[in-house]
């Protein structure tokens, strides 16, 4: 039986190299699958860097969200989206939020909720980046977040206590 198409969202981030560049090489590469297609870009926005440690200073990051339209399987998402990453020059390993050139994260697949090993939908900290909602609720602010938020994207807007820079930047996700 064929696969469903179901609405996805992903985070883009970058805040290494040429920021701008390298969400709209994401963009592309997505839009590039043969069996995806990318409904809907957010405005870029430029964010201060959350890090681990409050005193360490980090470059800001442009962030974006898209929407796509996917009948892959959230597991192939995930492996598709790594291989972007790593041919946008990111590099893993060593301490935990470094600095990168392609961060793309998938924060949610339709109504599904899945735990598996790297894989956890809806993307668990969604809710305390504003980096996430304000690009998110710009192009879905009605979508229904699944469990266990069972919030709209606005309404997670609305209540998230984030405080950190999120400024819309001069830049489009598409290239000009
Ligand atoms: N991603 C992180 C860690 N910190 N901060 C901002 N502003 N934007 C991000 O995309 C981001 C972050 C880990 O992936
Ligand atoms: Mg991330
Ligand atoms: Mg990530």
């Amino acid at each position: 039986m064929p696969s469903p198409v179901v609405e996805a969202y992903l985070a883009l981030g970058s805040n290494l190299g040429d920021r701008l560049h390298n969400v709209q090489l994401a963009v592309r590469r997505l839009a590039e699958h043969p069996r995806l297609c990318v409904t809907h870009g957010s405005p870029v926005f430029e964010t201060l860097a959350h890090t681990l440690t409050p005193d360490e200073a980090q470059p800001d990051y442009l962030n974006a969200v898209v929407r796509v339209c996917t009948a892959i399987a959230p597991e192939e998402l995930l492996a598709f989206t790594q291989a972007i990453e790593r041919d946008a020059g990111r590099e893993r390993g060593g301490a935990g939020w470094q600095p990168r050139t392609l961060d793309i994260d998938l924060l949610a697949f339709g109504d599904r909720t899945l735990a598996a090993g790297d894989l956890i939908i809806p993307h668990p900290r969604l809710d305390r980046r504003r980096f996430v909602l304000a690009p998110w609720a710009a192009i879905a602010p009605d979508f229904t977040v699944p469990a266990p938020f069972n919030a709209t994207v606005s309404d997670l807007l609305a209540r998230c206590e984030d405080t950190g820079k999120v400024a819309l930047f001069a830049g489009s996700l598409l290239d000009s």
